[in-house]
């Protein structure tokens, strides 16, 4: 037997053992996954025509007048417009645009991966915006976390922390020694390809629990016009039965439920022993691994003490340290952690748009009806286009006001000279 053919052996036992029920899943599933991903590329390819900003709807355009030149001239050729490779065409330069999961009421991101970038972002002081994309958007990667940055998108929140900290020379782990580095990588691999996948386990085998927990709010994160419950029931059923195919594949899944949680408490040991009395886990300052920590100890502590999470109520009991690094970075880092769950604004760090009030007083300084409180979220919800269109009209203001002033100046002038 080749060893290709031993590779394969398990894969087609288990095969042949599967049995009729798996197969109708499995394809009920394909048909689910392939219609998700028209729905996500039909919505995405809507949202571009609707900004009318990227390139692809540029292309769109040039298409007949292409066609035409190629028949009367064929031998030039005809120059395609690129692709669009990033989401937000009217970006700033050296703002980092982060695509994640919508906020929750008791967490920034139920995702420790999105939750890892924007909390090292807010370390290293780099200016980020969130952008609200209502979970559309998958990196080509197709997964979330992904950043754009000057018109480029960069996916994975390792390759994140690393492109976009060599981008603006920011390195928390630069006084690190080699010793220290090692223990920061395999403590990351342990949280990230061990741990974060018994927490899968757990939030695919209690859907309901999962949606509790972390108080998720689905018609919001996901501007679905569907009615909650068959929103919730959609996402139980897809939500579950992918997740747990992938905790199967990691090995993870075949583990009964005691072992799962066992394997767990094992690896928070390993956080609680190596952190100690430090208060971070390399000395005073916090690196790369606190940011990491955090974010997966964050996924334990803010479960909803009324949904039972055997691994939270471990670590509550046995890591108090860990609780505490916790309670120290959330506090440093997030002063604006309740408000952003209580309002689910994704950018509660920028200030805010004038926009809304004056629109509001405006219209009852001109005696029109009150303004209802629909209307001013929904203003408040300005897009960045419109936010651009009111500068434009506020610039061209002051500029006719300007060019008033100096030539009423320039008028009165030469009568004082008379
Ligand atoms: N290695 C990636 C992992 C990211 C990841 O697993 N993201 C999950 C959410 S936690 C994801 O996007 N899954 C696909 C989906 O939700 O559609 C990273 O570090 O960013």
């Amino acid at each position: 037997m080749s060893n290709d053919e031993k590779i394969a052996t398990p894969v087609v036992a288990d095969e042949v053992k599967t049995n009729n029920k798996d197969v109708a899943e499995e394809k009920q599933q394909l048909i689910e996954e392939s219609t998700t991903n028209k729905t996500n590329e039909n919505e995405a390819a809507a949202a571009a025509e609707t900004n009318g900003k990227t390139q692809q709807v540029d292309a769109t355009a040039a298409e007949p007048a292409a066609a035409d030149a190629a028949a009367s001239a064929k031998e030039t050729p005809v120059a395609k417009a690129p692709k669009p490779t990033v989401h937000k065409i009217d970006f700033e330069k050296d703002v980092v645009y982060l695509y994640q999961f919508s906020r929750t009421a008791n967490i920034p991101s139920p995702s420790c991966f999105c939750l890892k970038v924007e909390t090292w972002l807010r370390m290293a002081g780099i200016k980020y915006q969130n952008v609200d994309h209502k979970l559309k958007f998958r990196s080509s990667k197709g997964q979330l976390p992904f950043v754009e940055l000057n018109g480029e998108e960069i996916a994975d929140s390792a390759v994140i922390i690393k492109e976009v900290g060599r981008h603006f020379n920011s390195d928390m782990d630069s006084h690190l020694s080699a010793e220290q580095r090692s223990v920061a990588h395999a403590t990351t691999a342990m949280l990230e390809n061990h741990f974060h996948w018994i927490d899968v386990w757990w939030r695919s085998k209690n859907p309901d629990s999962m949606l509790d927990g972390y108080k998720m709010d689905l018609k919001h994160m996901t501007d679905s016009k569907m009615p909650a419950a068959l929103l919730k029931l959609v996402y139980r059923m897809t939500f579950r039965r992918k997740a747990l195919k992938k905790v199967r594949a990691t090995g993870i899944g075949v583990h009964t439920a005691d072992e799962i949680i066992k394997m767990g408490q094992d690896d928070l040991q390993v956080l609680i022993d190596t952190l100690g009395d430090k208060p971070y886990f390399f000395g005073d300052e916090p690196t790369i691994l606190d940011v990491v920590v955090f974010s997966n100890v964050a996924q334990l502590v803010v479960v909803d003490k009324q949904v039972a999470h055997p691994l939270r109520d471990w670590m509550l009991e046995n890591g108090n340290n860990l609780v505490q690094h916790f309670e120290k970075i959330k506090e440093k880092y997030y002063p604006d952690w309740e408000e952003m769950c209580q309002t689910l604004d994704l950018n509660t760090h920028l200030p805010k748009p004038p926009a809304p009030v004056q629109e509001a007083e405006k219209k009852e300084q001109n005696g029109e009806t009150k303004v209802d409180a629909k209307e001013v979220s929904a203003t408040a919800a300005t897009t960045d286009k419109e936010e651009e269109k009111e500068k434009q009209v506020e610039d061209e203001k002051e500029k006719e006001t300007t060019e008033e002033k100096s030539a009423t100046e320039a008028e009165e002038k030469p009568k004082e000279t008379n």
